[in-house]
């Protein structure tokens, strides 16, 4: 299986080169793309530096900040045409740890579709996050669970694995959720088809160095798009139309 980590950056000069460093040790058969919005500091730079000391490390340069969904979905793009077989989403600030992608990637070795890490089921843990924090992910995953009627613990979390033919079931065009909500957004059209979803545990640890880029904006985004789709899948199954 020819892997590809995502990694999208914005402003993330202080924690890329260590994520970068713990990835390429833990899983140098992973090839790393990095999608830099142009962020300011210069991480786009910084990032084409380990990409010239490194083959494995692609760096995608993007026009602008456009968040996150858009950054993952020209990534995908990129991976595609390059012929990946599997695509993984990783956080640039340290959250997601590299020593644990072995634990995903086995779940699509063993025939899952699309593999969650997940912070919400036995084993699972997060560290050093606010209340305030804990309440938005843990909230927004049981209302999307209510709401979707899909049985995942974790639904907002953006350290997974999609096997290549799952993206390539996904018409991405129609992806454009651009916040967190689009990892709720992804999830959902994977349930639909009927494709299997596999959680594993991690450790969820905040990051060190640098900003969040979470915003209020963010998560009224997810929370009206997770409340559109519940209630029209529920109109559609009560009526049998679309
Ligand atoms: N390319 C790109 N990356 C983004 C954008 N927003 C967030 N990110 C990256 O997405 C990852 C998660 O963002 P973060 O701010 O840590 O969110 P949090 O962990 O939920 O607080 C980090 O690697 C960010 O640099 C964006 O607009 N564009
Ligand atoms: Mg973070």
């Amino acid at each position: 299986m020819r892997v590809l980590t995502i990694i999208p950056t914005y402003n993330e000069l202080e924690s890329l080169p260590k994520t970068l460093r713990r990835l390429r040790t833990a899983v140098p058969a992973s090839d790393v793309l990095i999608a830099d919005d142009n962020s300011p500091d210069g991480t786009g730079q910084l990032a084409d530096g380990f990409a010239a000391e490194d083959p494995a490390v692609h760096v995608l340069h993007r026009a602008g900040k456009e968040g996150l969904g858009a950054a993952y979905l020209a990534g995908f793009a990129w991976g595609l045409a390059a012929g990946y077989d599997v695509f993984v989403e990783m956080d640039a600030d340290g959250s997601h740890q590299p020593e644990q992608l072995p634990t995903l990637l086995a779940a699509v070795e063993a025939g899952a579709d699309l593999v969650l890490g997940s912070r919400w089921v036995q084993g699972g843990e997060v560290v050093n996050w606010p209340l305030r924090r804990k309440l938005i992910s843990l909230g927004g995953s049981f209302y999307s669970r209510v709401l979707l009627g899909v049985r995942i613990k974790d639904i907002t979390g953006g350290y997974r694995a999609f096997r290549r033919s799952t993206l390539e079931a996904l018409d991405l065009s129609q992806v454009d959720s651009v916040g967190y909500g689009f990892q709720v957004d992804m999830l959902w059209r994977v349930a639909q088809l009927g494709l299997k979803i596999v959680e594993v545990p991690i450790t969820f640890v905040e990051r060190e160095f640098g900003a969040s880029k979470m915003s209020g904006n963010i998560v009224q985004e997810a929370m009206i798009n997770v409340t559109k789709w519940g209630l029209s899948a529920r109109w559609k199954k009560l009526t049998g139309k679309s």
